[in-house]
């Protein structure tokens, strides 16, 4: 039977929030009070900080909080920061810094949302697609400021349909947050809107569409926005590099991503390319390498593995990591709407991969709806269909390497045999993979080409007298599962 207070507590509830009541069972209402009951408890037992405690952390009104000063944030007056002057400006692989003007110490920049058409990939294998952008460009360019900074963005539409811009992760005043509907009106096609802000943290950021943002972010109204830290302190890095992650379903031979696709994607970009067309991220020995990745995909995390190094992950798109709380990792996850900034000290020279792990994110358009045919004895069905085709062939037997490695035509504008012709050979792999190329002598982030390793560092076929100085057999054929135990010794 229910209670006198049980009845009320319902009662307002049902006033409140109607539909809500519906779904909370009485048992789930209760556990709910219950549970905040215990909160206040705890929260009133939490002991009070110390003054010494607050004393030692410096005020800083950048970070004020909370809640945010945002008086005391626009009384600081900062001048605007100077590009090496006060950082060292990022560098976006494949991608560009968006170019401000300094108007009575704000800086003013303009962004255009406008339809463009991007090539994902270059000769001989060419992807172009009519994707979305800003400024002419997928991924937007960078943008990239210094903590306290007052800036001023316009935003152009030049799309046919209405838009906003979202500054990702960024904390301001609320009505700059972009969100069309909630925060601002859309802009409509051909409308400019203004927002104006003090950036208020240091960090990595991202800036996309916040108006029908399947559509539009998944098309590629997406950007990094990076933001220095102010203090002339911070440890600078020696290279500091910018990647956006996202992902496509293009047809083969067609020109148009589809954003209604929910899960099959078949092209994997970072800044908009896939590998081997992704700029390599190019290093010094010795360098101190930070790396900021943005995941702006619509449906993926990607784990993001490098080799030839242990990094840390140094901040979130939520800020930085304490150092104590950084840990090694050689492959961060970068979910969807995250960023991550890594750091790593440049000790390790070579060519090395740096790929999402989800090795169909390294793919492009092949290995989408293929029947699996790995193993498929196919020389009699071969024969047979060759009286009708001559050149018919089975493809796939030997998974998708070997038709990476034959010239099979293909529709116009599609990749799925797209791979890294190396100092090795053809390595199959493309999509969301790009290298980081560290040498004793580089020319800025220019390209050093292949890594000329030293002598007698490289695999290589084993030789008869190595063989047989450690007693391993010289290799039998290839052979099927069921032609008997393999090599385990107890079979
Ligand atoms: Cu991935």
């Amino acid at each position: 039977m229910k209670d006198e207070r049980d009845r009320k507590r319902e009662a307002a509830m049902d006033a409140e929030q109607p539909t809500r009541l519906l779904k909370l069972s009485r048992r789930r209402v209760l556990m709910s009070s219950a549970a905040m009951t215990a909160g206040a408890l705890l929260n009133r037992r939490l002991p009070a900080q110390s003054p010494s405690q607050a004393s030692s952390v410096a005020f800083n009104p950048l970070r004020q909080t909370p809640p945010r000063h945002w008086a005391a944030i626009a009384k600081a007056n900062h001048p605007p920061g100077k590009p090496q002057d006060d950082y060292t400006p990022v560098f976006t692989p494949n991608g560009w810094t968006l170019p401000f003007e300094l108007r009575g110490g704000v800086k003013v920049f303009h962004v255009v949302a406008e339809p463009i058409m991007h090539e994902i990939a270059n000769a001989p294998e060419r992807l172009l697609v009519e994707c979305h952008g800003f400024n002419g460009s997928f991924p937007g360019p960078t943008i990239e400021v210094v903590q306290g900074d007052r800036v001023r963005i316009y935003v152009t539409n030049r799309l046919s349909m209405p838009t906003s811009v979202h500054w990702h992760a960024m904390i301001l005043l609320c009505g700059m947050d972009g969100v069309s509907g909630l925060t601002q009106p859309a802009i409509a096609p051909g409308e400019t809107f203004v927002y104006e802000f003090i950036v208020p943290d240091a960090g990595t950021f991202m800036y996309h569409s916040h108006f029908d943002s399947m559509t539009q972010e998944g098309l590629g109204q997406v950007g990094m926005f990076i933001v220095h830290p102010r203090d002339p302190e911070a440890r600078r890095p020696d290279c500091d590099f910018a990647l956006l992650l996202h992902e496509w379903e293009v047809i083969g031979g067609a020109s148009r991503p589809d954003p209604n696709e929910m899960s099959d994607f078949n092209i994997l970009t970072i800044n908009g390319k896939v590998f081997p067309d992704t700029h390599p991220l190019v290093a010094q020995l010795g360098d101190r390498v930070r790396i900021r990745i943005g995941n702006l995909s619509a449906m993926d995390h990607h784990p993001i593995h490098l080799h030839g190094y242990a990094f840390k992950v140094t901040a979130t798109d939520g800020g930085p990591i304490p150092e104590t709380a950084q840990w090694p990792e050689t492959t961060v996850l970068v979910g969807v709407g995250q960023t991550r900034t890594i750091e790593l000290f440049a000790d390790n020279p070579g060519d090395w991969i740096m790929h999402c792990h989800m090795t169909h994110h390294t793919m492009n358009q092949m290995g989408h709806d293929f029947p699996n045919m790995i193993g498929a004895q196919t020389d009699q069905v071969d024969k047979k269909i060759r009286s009708l085709l001559p050149d018919y062939m089975t493809m796939g037997t030997k998974g998708m390497w070997d038709m990476a490695t034959m010239n099979m035509s293909v529709p116009e504008n599609t990749i799925p045999m797209k791979g890294l012709d190396g100092q090795f050979g053809r390595k199959v792999m493309g999509g969301m993979a790009t290298t980081l190329k560290v040498r004793e002598h580089t020319v800025g982030y220019q390209d050093p080409g292949w890594y000329d390793f030293p002598k007698g560092t490289v695999a290589h076929v084993a030789t008869a007298a190595e063989l047989e100085a450690d007693g391993i057999a010289p290799l039998a054929p290839p052979r099927r599962p069921h032609d008997g135990p393999g090599l385990r010794p107890d079979l």
